[in-house]
């Protein structure tokens, strides 16, 4: 007979390499002895500190999948899963710096930008020297990137360009923008962009008050006719599908990073059941807490299993962008409801930040949103299945 450990039910641990298991012990300590100190102030003052970017560089967190020759450490889409998952079991903001960088900077200007590009910029976003930020969404055009209303104009050195994005993870301390604007030269297509924190009529302010995602700083990027050399464009994609190139990647890295989240939250639900008394017992000694355990244990590695098979599918360049859509939606739809019922279980002292459940709570209604809601990649499978397009 196999043996049963309550926290890995599936064993998910034998099914990774020796590297993979390594990366994600680094990633873990890193995660557990750095950021897990700091992230309960960082959260509370909703403070981001920009210091942790060239504290991952220096750990190999930022590009795990660019090759070494450019900063990255090769390693496959699986040790990427593991990062963000040891990363997000801290904090969903901690992680959204993390594959942001990682997914869409530094991948688009690895897979679509010319190899000065690469050269100019990939070592040092490796090395958290320079922080990227990646801006589709606008105020008018967040679930139907078509509609965005940014212009690249053709001027006899470059471009200008001239439009705001909104809601972008980074942008108030970036330096390196990669924004997509519809080109006029290129028959109204959509196109890439590098732009570079200083440039004329470029700002990034910061957007206040979220009560979500509170120590990964969020900004507009507002562009009033900033001039760009023609090295400034991607030549290597045109049309949506570049950007969403980027998404794949960071969707994929999402639905293992909520169950991070998730993981978190069902070992605290279950400590605390068993330590608090009530009625002359443990709480975890009652059938309705146990239930909400097994509920938890379920769906967690339910997910986490579903996220390794298109994790091995990406390693070998067959997963569909469907796939991805499956797991992003499902692992951060159960994620909430694992967050949601570990708050609950810590009764009032769920609510206090110091329990940690409620932050992540709060946090995992962004990563539900964001990267396509949950709405969205229903209708993404819907579609994929009727051959149906309802979404307008
Ligand atoms: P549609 O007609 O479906 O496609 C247009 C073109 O794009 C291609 N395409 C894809 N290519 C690669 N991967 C994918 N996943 C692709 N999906 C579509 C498609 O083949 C087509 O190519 P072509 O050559 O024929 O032109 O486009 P649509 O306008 O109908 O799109 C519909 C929809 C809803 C699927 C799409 O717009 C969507 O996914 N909306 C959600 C938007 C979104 O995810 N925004 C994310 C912004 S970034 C962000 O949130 C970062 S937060 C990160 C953090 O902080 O951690
Ligand atoms: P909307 O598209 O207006 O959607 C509102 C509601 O309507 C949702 O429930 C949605 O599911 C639903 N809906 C929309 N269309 C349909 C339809 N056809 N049928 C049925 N229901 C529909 N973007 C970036 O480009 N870069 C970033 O770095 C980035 N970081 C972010 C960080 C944070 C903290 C947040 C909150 C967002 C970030 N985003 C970023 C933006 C994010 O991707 C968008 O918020 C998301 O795609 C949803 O767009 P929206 O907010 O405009 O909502």
């Amino acid at each position: 007979l196999g043996q049963f450990t309550w926290e890995d039910p599936l064993r998910l641990e034998d099914q990774l390499t020796e590297d993979e298991r390594m990366i994600a012990q680094s990633a873990r300590a890193y995660a557990q002895e750095k950021l897990q100190p700091r992230i309960l102030n960082a959260f509370a003052n909703e403070e981001t500190d920009s210091g942790i970017f060239r504290e991952m560089g220096e750990m190999g967190l930022l590009g795990v999948t660019v090759p070494e020759e450019y900063g990255g450490i090769g390693a496959g889409y699986v040790s990427y899963g593991l990062v963000a998952r040891e990363v997000e079991r801290v904090d969903s903001g901690y992680r959204s710096m993390m594959s942001v960088q990682s997914s869409l900077v530094m991948y688009p200007i690895y897979a679509y930008g010319s190899e000065e590009q690469r050269q100019k910029y990939l070592p040092r976003l490796s090395s958290g020297d320079f922080i990227g930020c990646f801006g589709l969404t606008e105020p008018d055009a967040g679930s139907d990137p078509a509609g965005m209303k940014t212009r690249a104009v053709k001027t006899a050195s470059g471009y200008k360009l001239t439009g705001s994005k909104t809601w972008i993870s980074n942008a108030p301390i970036a330096d390196v923008f990669v924004v997509w604007a519809k080109s006029e030269e290129h028959g109204g297509k959509i196109r890439g962009f590098i732009l570079e924190k200083g440039m004329k009529g470029l700002s990034a302010p910061k957007i206040a008050n979220k009560m979500s995602l509170r120590a990964s700083i969020t900004g507009e990027i507002v562009m009033d006719g900033v001039d760009v050399g023609e090295d400034a464009l991607l030549p290597n994609v045109q049309g949506l599908k570049g950007p969403f190139g980027c998404l794949n990647r960071a969707r994929y890295g999402i639905s293992w990073g909520a169950i991070g989240a998730a993981e978190f939250c069902w070992h605290a639900a279950r400590q605390y059941g068993l330590d608090r008394h009530q009625f002359k017992r443990p709480l975890a000694q009652t059938q309705l807490f146990q239930k909400k355990l097994a509920d938890m244990q379920t769906e967690i590695a339910l997910g986490l299993q579903a996220s390794l098979r298109v994790g091995r599918l990406m390693d070998e360049a067959n997963a569909a962008p469907e796939m991805i859509s499956i797991i992003k939606r499902n692992n951060c739809g159960k994620a909430l409801d694992v967050a949601r019922l570990s708050r609950d279980m810590h009764g009032g002292n769920g609510i206090s930040l110091d329990y940690q459940v409620i932050r992540h709570l709060l946090n995992l209604e962004t990563v539900n949103t964001y990267e396509g809601t949950h709405d969205v990649h229903a209708l993404i499978l819907g579609r994929a299945q009727t051959g149906l397009q309802a979404f307008f």
